[in-house]
């Protein structure tokens, strides 16, 4: 038993293109449990914090110009192995590589704007998760 929870996100190409019903359906229909919902507009400050780890690589500045440029929907999820289950249902980074039935091979087709996020591991889960939420804001 490996009750988990992990950060979720909807990035701005995803809102924009009214995605955001179909993957909150995706999330549902394989039983994750929604523990947390807004849509907000992201910080530079909060973004260069989020993606930290890519600071010195030379796509930051834009992924940090892709993920302020619009509404996101933030999204708190419980479940068993939520962390990498959601990874799974999201697809590879590189949309062109992501199998067939993922959200990124059903919805993108490129690195720079693969409609959503999930935490890496548990700790990029706790860490991106009380980054973007309030303990307050999250359901029990
Ligand atoms: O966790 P994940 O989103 O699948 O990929 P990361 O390697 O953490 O990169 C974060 C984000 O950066 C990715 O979703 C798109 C963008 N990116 C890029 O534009 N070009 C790359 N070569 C690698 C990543
Ligand atoms: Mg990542």
């Amino acid at each position: 038993d490996s009750m988990e929870r992990t950060f979720a996100m909807i990035k701005p190409d995803g809102v924009r293109r009214g995605l955001t019903p179909e993957i909150l359906a995706r999330i549902q229909r394989k039983g994750y449990r929604v523990v947390g919902l807004k849509q907000m507009v992201i910080s530079r400050e909060t973004a260069e914090a989020h993606y930290g780890e890519h600071k010195e690589r030379p796509f930051f500045g834009e992924l940090v110009d892709f993920i302020t440029g619009g509404p996101v929907v933030a999204i708190a999820l419980e479940g068993e192995n939520a962390i990498a289950g959601w990874r799974g249902m999201m697809g590879a980074t590189n949309p062109a590589s992501a199998a067939p039935g993922t959200i990124r091979a059903d919805f993108a087709t490129t690195m720079g704007e693969n409609v959503t996020h999930g935490s890496d591991s548990s700790e990029s889960a706790a860490r991106e998760l009380a980054l973007f939420f309030a303990e307050g804001e999250l359901l029990a």
